[in-house]
Formats: C-alpha cells, sequence, structure tokens
C-alpha cells in the first residue's frame, strides 16, 4: 500500500469512517452481499416516514441491531485510530457514519457520531433529552416517552430525509479551516454512496494536503481521493497509522 509521509507537528488528521471499519468486528454492513439493506428497505426502517408508518417494526430493526452487539469488541482497526489520536491530541478529528459505539469503546475520545448512537433513544415529540437506553423492543407496541406521555419513543439515529446536527457539521468545517493546508484526510470501509459524508473528501481536498481511501472495493466517490488502497481496515489502517507517525513497522 501507499504509505503516508510522516506527519509534520504543524499537521492536522481528519478520518471518516463507515461500516467497513466494523465489519471485522462482527457489525453487518449495509450495501454489502450481506448487509442490512438486502434484507431491509431503508424507506420502511430508517426513514421518517417508515417510522410513522410502522414504528413498531422499525423498533424491530433496531432492537435487533442492539441485540446483535453483544459480545463484539474493537477490532485492530479501531485501535489505531486511538493510538493515532494519542499522539495527535486536538489535531486530531474522528467523524463516524457508524452508530456502533466501537470507536468509543476502543477509547477514542474526539469522536463525531454523524449518523446518530445505536444505544441512545429520545422522544419523537418533545424535546425531553436524548438518554442513554440498551432496551429491546422486538415485538409488541412501540415504547411511549416517559417525559410527556404521548410521544413515541424513537432511535437517536439520523434517518433518510433528515438533516444532520447543526453543531456537528460546524465543528467539522471548523476543523478543517484551522487545518488549512495541513489537513489530511482518510475515509475508511464506506461506500460513499451516503451524502453529506461522501462530500467531505471533496471539502478535505480543497485543502490540499492529501486525501485517502482505505477500502475493501472502489467506493463511489473513489475518483476524489489521491490515492486508494484496496484493503481491509485491520490491516491498512494500522499501517497507514504507522506511516503518519513516523514509525517503523512492527
Ligand atoms: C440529508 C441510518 C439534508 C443509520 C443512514 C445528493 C446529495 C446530497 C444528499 C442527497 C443526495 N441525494 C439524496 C440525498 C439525501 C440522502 C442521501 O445521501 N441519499 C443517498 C442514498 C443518495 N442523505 C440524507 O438524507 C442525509 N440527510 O442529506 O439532510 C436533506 C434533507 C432532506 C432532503 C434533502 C437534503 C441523512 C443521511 C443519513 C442516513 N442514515 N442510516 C443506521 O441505521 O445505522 S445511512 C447508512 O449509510 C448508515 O448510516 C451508514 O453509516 C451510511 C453509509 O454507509 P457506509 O458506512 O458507507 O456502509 P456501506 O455498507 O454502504 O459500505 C461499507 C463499505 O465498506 C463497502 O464499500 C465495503 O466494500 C467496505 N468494507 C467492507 N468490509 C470492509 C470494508 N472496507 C475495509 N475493510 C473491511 N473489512
Ligand atoms: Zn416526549
Amino acid at each position: 500500500m501507499e504509505q503516508p509521509l510522516p506527519l509534520r507537528d504543524d499537521e492536522r488528521v481528519l478520518v471518516l469512517t463507515g461500516a467497513g471499519i466494523s465489519a471485522e468486528s462482527g457489525v453487518p454492513t449495509f450495501r454489502d452481499a450481506q448487509g442490512l439493506w438486502r434484507e431491509h428497505r431503508f424507506e420502511e426502517v430508517a426513514s421518517p416516514e417508515g417510522f410513522l408508518r410502522d414504528p413498531a417494526l422499525v423498533w424491530q430493526f433496531y432492537s435487533e441491531r442492539r441485540r446483535g452487539m453483544e459480545g463484539v469488541v474493537p477490532n485492530a482497526a479501531h485501535r489505531a485510530l486511538v493510538e493515532l489520536e494519542e499522539a495527535l491530541g486536538d489535531r486530531f478529528l474522528l467523524v463516524t457514519q457508524n452508530v456502533d459505539g466501537l470507536h468509543h469503546a476502543a477509547g477514542s475520545r474526539r469522536v463525531i457520531h454523524l449518523h446518530g448512537e445505536l444505544f441512545v433513544t429520545r422522544c419523537a415529540s418533545c424535546h425531553a433529552p436524548p438518554f442513554s437506553d440498551r432496551s429491546l423492543h422486538l415485538e409488541g407496541p412501540p415504547p411511549r416517552c416517559p417525559s410527556c406521555g404521548v410521544g413515541l419513543l424513537r432511535p437517536h439515529i439520523v434517518w433518510f430525509g433528515e438533516v444532520l446536527d447543526e453543531e456537528a457539521l460546524a465543528h467539522i468545517d471548523a476543523f478543517m479551516q484551522e487545518g488549512g493546508a495541513n489537513l489530511r484526510f482518510l475515509a475508511v470501509g464506506t461506500s460513499g454512496a451516503v451524502y453529506p459524508a461522501a462530500a467531505l473528501v471533496q471539502l478535505a481536498r480543497r485543502h490540499g494536503g492529501g486525501t485517502w481511501l482505505i477500502n475493501a472495493e472502489a467506493a463511489d466517490n473513489r475518483d476524489a481521493f489521491d490515492h486508494f488502497t484496496q484493503a481491509r481496515a485491520s490491516s491498512a489502517v494500522p499501517r497507514w497509522v504507522t506511516g503518519l507517525l513516523g514509525r517503523q513497522k512492527a
């Protein structure tokens, strides 16, 4: 694989991850042959219209995913990004489309959950704050909000057609701006099919510090990257981090 040159002290790194980084931990991806969207129509289970139509089905889908996380642990790719954060501190930002919480479980702290979190729930009607929740609703009626008593609870996930958190987008933008020409961008394990995440590479490119893609196959937005390594995340990400930190390969 193409190794990046070691980082200088004035450089910063933005990493975008997708489902592929968790695949080797045993979490299903979305668009691969065994992916979640082969068995479920995303309009039915991951859109506000789908939730209005059949909230119990949506809860079944997310409950199964919550249950599927039992015993799942981060892999070498998640751990390598922790090592990078520990070396760079505030010069590092991790943006994940994943809702599985594995980056946090590995030890990453500067993480933006662009599409929400699987183990957080909120009310679909009132403004009660989102709360940690590991409960399963595999059958029966969908749960109601304990604060207002009338609204339905829903997973704290950004569905198709919903806007992403403004603060999160502003944070990413500020991190890029401060990096200027010294921003390096890496995308890992993502098909580049979902926006606005898939457009981050275009924004990073304008800064000129270099854009890398590590993925099992060519992503839809592959042409926007300066470098593409076709490989599994668990082997390629640790090597990329080793190159960036200027360390000898083990
Ligand atoms: C919005 C729920 C404003 C979370 C998810 C054109 C331009 C801009 C926007 C749009 C546009 N056309 C349509 C839109 C809107 C839409 C969109 O992007 N649609 C696409 C399909 C065209 N976007 C939105 O609606 C977003 N909001 O734009 O707001 C707005 C609002 C209204 C109207 C207009 C504008 C909201 C998007 C949120 C989507 N939420 N799901 C959940 O349940 O988990 S999307 C879903 O896809 C997941 O969240 C996931 O994170 C995301 C991306 O998927 P990936 O992570 O990339 O996973 P995927 O399976 O696709 O790929 C995995 C890759 O890994 C593969 O390539 C595989 O080869 C690779 N891989 C596998 N194993 C490994 C590996 N690589 C390395 N190592 C391995 N071991
Ligand atoms: Zn409520």
